[in-house]
């Protein structure tokens, strides 16, 4: 409509989340939204965009690319852009707003995958190095912007818990952390997407989604009020929930930026699940990157339902209906490309996984003529000569979900013809009277593993299954030139938990499209140019 006027970009400005009339831009047309708002299927997360252009959200957001969206936001129209504000007929560039311009500063040695929005990995030496990750260092997962609280404000920030009746009941945080008892847990957070880089790389089939190696996983000891305490202040009958009658079915959680996952009801009132609303993370406040100030700490789950800026927990007959619960994070099979969404259930407690972090190669130990009296057919000693051996020493993280702890880790020098045992570090015990660091009822965090063996050089034949750009293994490599003469051998690791569910062979056997779950083998080649 030509005769619709024409605003400044200024004028639109004074339109921002606060104003009574909030105004958004989308290409160059203007958009009064007040009365969207309360529609919306996201709430008022639409106000960040309120005063400049809607454009670089629904990048973000691309659910909005469709054309039942552009219908809706077209009966808000207003107007258009200002012509003396548009460069080929959008708003300039610098006109737009960066959704991630208030991320904060991220540590330098975080292995990034995208920087908008931030996903980085641990770097490999940090996993083993420590049994709690350092705050800095801990894996970071954002699918949108980090929402920003000021410190000064934190306490009287609010949490809203819903009941499945529509009962509604706000706490602030100061509420939470002086009217509950306040909890430590012990807690490893893996995204499903860890180790999805091996999984394409072994497979040779390509993947949906971030190309992750072996550090979307870290381990923390995180403080906070049990879920099912405040479920239960806010009007929630636990007994009732317990003996299975509740109709309630799920905790719906929701982050400020309107991220969305939910837990089965089961999980947050069973008194072992050790489910914390948190604010604390190694002893200091939540970083904001990983929830400032309150997030939920699901055990034992994937960490895709550890929901972070948390502001409103939902109780109800459904999941979450949000694409992070409905959609993304399932498993179909290796032959499954075009699927039933709604056929496969929503990934919760995690299977068992392990990973090599470190590698190391040492000495050539000189070959050795030891009587190593074999008993033939004809009753006679021979003596064999052991070949030279190759020093080598390794460590890493063995990880299940549902709260099953460890119980053994299996590596192989030989590419999985022979087997030994790893080494359990005994993270979990106490030490000189000290309290153990691990706290919870179910084995919520990693096994941290060290081995030290060597390799005879007639091992070094195979060459296959490497990967030369995973981290782990060109570092196991820098000291070999990439001549004709060398000579491979593959090194390995499996883990087994208390329930003797252990790892697939192949990433083959479970690729799936979206590239989750990606637990088989961790085969890291090494080579040698004797
Ligand atoms: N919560 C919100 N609000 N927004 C998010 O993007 N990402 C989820 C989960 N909770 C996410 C979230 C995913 S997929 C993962 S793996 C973990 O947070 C990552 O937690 P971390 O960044 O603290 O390691
Ligand atoms: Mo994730």
């Amino acid at each position: 409509d030509p005769d619709l006027p024409r605003f400044r970009i200024a004028e639109v400005r004074k339109h921002g989340a606060d104003s009574d009339h909030p105004w958004v831009i989308y290409g160059d047309k203007v958009y009064d939204i007040t009365d969207w708002i309360p529609a919306h299927p996201g709430g008022q997360v639409i106000l960040r965009a309120a005063g400049g252009s809607i454009d670089p959200y629904w990048n973000i957001f691309t659910i909005h690319k469709n054309q039942y969206v552009y219908d809706i936001l077209s009966q808000y129209l207003i107007g258009y852009v200002d012509q003396a504000d548009l460069v080929n007929g959008k708003p300039a560039q610098d006109q737009i707003e960066d959704p991630f311009e208030n991320d904060p500063e991220r540590h330098p040695s975080l292995i990034t995958r995208t920087a908008k929005p931030r996903n980085a990995e641990t770097p490999s030496e940090a996993l083993s190095a420590q049994f709690l990750t350092p705050n800095e260092l801990f894996y970071v997962r954002n699918h949108m912007w980090v929402p920003t609280i000021e410190d000064s404000k934190s306490d009287d920030y609010r949490l809203t818990v819903e009941l499945l009746d529509g009962t509604m009941k706000e706490y602030t945080l100061r509420e939470l952390k002086t009217r509950f008892p306040s909890r430590k847990v012990t807690a490893v957070l893996q995204c499903s997407g860890n180790r999805r880089k091996h999984m394409s790389d072994d497979s040779g089939r390509q993947t949906n989604g971030l190309p992750w190696t072996s550090g979307a996983i870290s381990n923390a000891s995180w403080e906070g009020v049990l879920l099912s305490d405040v479920l239960a202040d806010a009007g929630f009958d636990l007994s009732e929930a317990m003996s299975g009658s509740s109709e309630t079915q799920h905790v719906q959680f929701m982050g400020l930026e309107a991220y969305g996952a939910s837990i089965p009801i089961k999980k947050a009132i069973d008194p072992q699940g050790d489910v914390l609303l948190a604010y604390s993370m190694n002893d200091k406040p939540l970083p904001r990157d990983h929830g400032f100030p309150l997030r939920a700490i699901v055990p034992g789950h994937v960490a895709a339902r550890s929901v972070k800026w948390l502001n409103h927990i939902t109780l109800s007959d459904e999941e979450s209906t949000s694409q992070w619960q409905r959609k993304d994070y399932k498993c179909f099979g290796p032959n499954q490309t075009k699927v039933d969404w709604d056929a496969a259930p929503a990934i919760q407690e995690l299977p068992v996984q392990s990973a090599i972090t470190t590698l190391k190669l040492g000495k050539w130990l000189d070959s050795k003529i030891e009587p190593n009296v074999l008993k033939n057919d004809q009753d006679q000693a021979v003596t064999s000569q052991n070949p030279p051996q190759q020093e080598i020493s390794m460590s890493g993280y063995a990880f299940s979900g549902g709260g099953r702890s460890i119980i053994r880790v299996d590596v192989s020098l030989d590419g999985g013809g022979s087997w030994t045992q790893a080494y359990l570090l005994p993270d979990c015990v106490s030490k000189n009277g000290m309290p153990s660091p691990c706290q919870g009822h179910g084995a919520w965090s990693w096994k941290r593993w060290v081995f030290e063996g060597s390799v005879p050089l007639d091992t070094f034949k195979e060459k296959h299954g490497g990967r030369p750009d995973d981290p782990v293994t060109a570092a196991a490599n820098s000291k070999t030139p990439d001549s004709g003469q060398k000579r491979c051998t593959t090194v390995l690791v499996k883990a087994t938990d208390d329930a003797y569910n252990t790892q697939p062979e192949s990433h083959a056997a479970t690729w799936n499209f979206r590239g989750n779950l990606a637990t088989a083998w961790h085969r890291v080649q090494v080579c040698t140019d004797c």
